[in-house]
């Protein structure tokens, strides 16, 4: 038996990043935990995470550089060594510069801790297109969170382990989930803290609620406006809080007159006294309240406005900056420390602006993925040519996977950087395999929070096959574009030096827990003292920011479209098994569930002679697919719900070819679908029909 050793690094299963211990034998990776020195995961990973090794010593992901030799997506490659992968896409590269600029070229990530590396490889080739996922994800709210705060979604973070009443609108955080906010949830429940769940069908968070309100979808703004309107009427806020932080007040009060709960009753299905027994419940736990932002809230076309509803109503709880409630979060300099060097500074500032900057009748913000798509369309504002996926499937997680195809097809140059065949790597000119988590080590990042610190991925084993680290690919490319001097890296210690050159952490400071603490006590700023970054420094009910971009602060309610008989809204979200669309072919996630099925409302069910177990046809503009049914009570009758990520059409994933069905594939004319102001994709606004197959 050889030696074994426990490297700190952090889990890469999906993109929460939990931090992990990894115990390596001769080379083999034989256990992996959750850090067991990090208070709230002390030991703790979900079935992905333990999945990891499944999926380090799988054969079907890609092992080497792959170019393309037939049509996009014809499944027809030829193997290439590095050197014939990079200089391929070079040339191309040096084509499409010498024609168009740098400006031709764009790079999409997942987001996270690592963006330094991305944002700056795109600078070094002399670009301004760098853009992340989030339209898909957070942006309605990390918009919304920003025309109040000045702070973003990211910013800002939730101290549940102390709270006393939690709201969540299909915000499942026990099924969709972080492993330490699960923790500190079960810890607040167990220590008497309240949960709210509101959702249009029962998940397992639902299960653990102490009050679980079924909601028509799409219907949580009028929720919200009612509940509201009963914590003004009824003074139940935090008076002095509100009164010294906060700038029109006296216009929402006009304008939430109209909006009863009676009235939200006949939108939302919910009872008004149940609205008006929320209000004075989470009022009487003030302000050790939290409402969770969220994701899905609402992926509709006021999303921006629902969840800016959610983050008002946490103002009016006085949950700002204090135990149990929001707590802004502190980075190095808060902290009193440096913060690490930027990759980026070593490279010259990029003169061309962002594709979308000026585009007209844009919604706020820049570096949408949708208007990238319109623009990779339309050769407008500029041509936009090569297009790189970073740890980032468009193809799977962009509505209409069709209809991109359209879009992509003007490209002359679509590389996909990742560890799966993604469906966007299926359909590229050259598929580049990183060196999964295990096997590669990644830049520092800052993790910013009530005590900020140094986080580190570190390689735990050799990789297995013929791939390599992000940093090394970007580092090969910008070398042969001819700008190496801007990325000089020859190893990632290398890099790790330069960015901690001015903090004073060393390198070695890494070897004992993963991590480096910057703040022995968690830093909360005194109520009397604190710092939006609003241009009033409040927090802005009538934001600035708004109206100078002609966009209002508080919208009027639009009640959404009822299906029609025989369709229905179509509703998805993720299982506590899978991660999006990239764990379906995993050995044994695979096993525990291998494919998704529709949930379907029992009366709805009844009139279409639908039984459980039923395989069903489910329609969408024409396209349709087949899936079993489950029958259930536990969803609203206006929508169906089925599990996302599933269905892949990439026959080298063997265990998970074609189960199930995709939803993005009904999701048909909604890729350029957005909410008006926050631009997120509205994927929520699309009716399907079912009946028996
Ligand atoms: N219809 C529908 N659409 C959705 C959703 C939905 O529920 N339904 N969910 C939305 C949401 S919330 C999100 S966040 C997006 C998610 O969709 P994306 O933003 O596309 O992100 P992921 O699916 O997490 O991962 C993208 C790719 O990263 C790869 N990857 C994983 N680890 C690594 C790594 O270490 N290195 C590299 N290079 N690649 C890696 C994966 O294999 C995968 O192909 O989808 C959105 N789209
Ligand atoms: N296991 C696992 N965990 C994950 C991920 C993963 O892929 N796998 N992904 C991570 C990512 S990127 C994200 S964004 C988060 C997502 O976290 P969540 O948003 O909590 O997760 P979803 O599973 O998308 O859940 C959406 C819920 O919204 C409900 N819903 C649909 N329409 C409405 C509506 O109009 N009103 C209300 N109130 N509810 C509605 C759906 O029924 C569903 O139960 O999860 C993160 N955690
Ligand atoms: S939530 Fe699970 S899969 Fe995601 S990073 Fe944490 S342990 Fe890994
Ligand atoms: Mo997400």
């Amino acid at each position: 038996m050889g030696e074994i050793s426990s490297v700190y690094s952090m889990c890469g299963m999906c993109a929460v990043r939990c931090p992990i211990r990894v115990e390596v034998e001769d080379g083999v990776v034989k256990w992996i935990e959750g850090n067991p020195h990090v208070p709230g995961i002390e030991g703790s990973l979900c079935a992905k995470g333990s999945a990891g090794l499944a999926f380090e010593y799988d054969t079907e992901r890609p092992q080497y550089p792959m170019i393309r030799t037939g049509p996009r997506g014809s499944g027809q490659w030829k193997r290439a060594t590095w050197d014939e992968a990079l200089d391929y896409i070079t040339g191309k590269l040096k084509e499409i510069t010498n024609k168009y600029g740098g400006k031709a070229i764009a790079l999409a990530d997942r987001s996270g801790p690592f963006t330094d590396l991305t944002k700056s490889f795109v600078k070094a080739l002399g670009s301004p297109n760098y853009l992340d996922h989030d339209d898909t994800c957070a942006k309605n709210v990390n918009i919304a969170c920003q025309t109040l705060f000045g702070y973003g979604r990211g910013e800002i973070g939730y101290d549940f382990a102390n709270t006393k009443h939690i709201v969540l609108y299909g915000r499942n955080v026990f099924e969709s989930l972080q492993v330490k906010e699960v923790n500190n949830i079960l810890d607040a429940l167990d220590a008497g803290a309240k949960l709210t769940y509101i959702d249009c069908r029962a998940t397992v968070t639902a299960s653990k609620a102490d009050r679980f309100l079924m909601i028509r979808p799409g219907t949580d703004y009028a929720f919200n406006l009612a509940l509201i309107h009963v914590i003004l009427k009824e003074r139940l806020y935090d008076l002095d809080f509100v009164n010294k932080w906060v700038t029109g007040l006296t216009e929402l009060e006009s304008f939430i007159v109209p909006y009863t709960p009676e009235w939200a009753e006949k939108e939302t299905g919910i009872p008004a006294q149940e609205i008006i027994n929320l209000a004075r419940d989470v009022s009487d736990s003030k302000p050790k309240v939290i409402f969770h932002g969220g994701w899905m809230l609402a992926r509709y076309l006021d999303s921006f406005y629902s969840s800016r509803s959610i983050y008002i109503l946490n103002t009016l709880m006085g949950s700002i900056e204090t135990k149990g409630g929001i707590i802004i979060a502190k980075g190095p300099k808060d902290a009193g420390k440096k913060p690490l060097k930027s990759l980026g500074d070593n490279v010259p500032d990029v003169k061309d602006k962002i594709f979308d900057a000026e585009m007209p009748n844009k919604s706020l913000g820049t570096g949408h993925i949708v208007n990238l798509y319109k623009v990779i369309k339309s050769g407008q504002p500029y041509p936009v040519k090569a297009f790189f996926a970073y740890r980032y499937d468009p193809m799977a997680s962009l509505p209409d996977p069709e209809a991109q195809k359209g879009v992509l097809n003007n490209l002359d140059l679509l590389v996909s950087i990742d560890v799966n065949y993604s469906e966007t790597g299926w359909y590229s000119d050259v598929i580049l395999p990183e060196a999964t988590y295990l096997e590669r080590s990644n830049i520092i990042a800052t993790q910013k929070g009530p005590k900020p610190g140094f986080i580190m991925r570190r390689q735990a084993i050799p990789p297995r096959y013929d791939s390599k680290p992000a940093w090394e690919i970007f580092t090969l490319i910008v070398e042969r574009m001819g700008a190496g001097q801007y990325f000089p890296y020859k190893s990632i210690e290398e890099i790790w030096n330069y960015q901690l050159e001015s903090t004073g952490v060393k390198i070695e400071d890494f070897n004992a827990r993963g991590m480096v603490g910057l703040a022995k006590n968690p830093i909360l700023w005194d109520r009397k003292d604190l710092k939006f970054k609003t241009p009033s420094g409040k927090i802005e009910f009538v934001s600035q920011m708004l109206t100078k971009n002609k966009f209002e602060s508080f919208a009027p309610y639009v009640s959404p479209k009822k299906p029609e008989k025989g369709t229905f809204r179509l509703t998805f979200g993720r299982s506590g098994v899978h991660a999006h669309a990239q764990s379906q072919n995993n050995i044994y996630l695979s096993e525990l569930i291998s494919e998704n099925v529709l949930w379907i409302n029992e009366e709805e069910a009844k009139g279409l002679g639908i039984k459980d177990g039923d395989m069903v046809e489910v329609t969408s503009d024409g396209y349709s697919g087949k899936i079993k049914a489950k029958v259930t009570s536990y969803i609203h009758p206006e929508a169906v719900f089925m599990l996302h990520g599933f269905g892949n059409e990439i026959p080298l994933k063997t265990r998970s070819y074609r189960k199930g069905l995709r939803d993005t594939k009904l999701e048909i004319g909604l890729l350029e679908t957005v909410d008006p102001v926050g631009g997120g994709v509205a994927y929520l606004e699309c009716m399907v029909g079912v009946k028996k197959a």
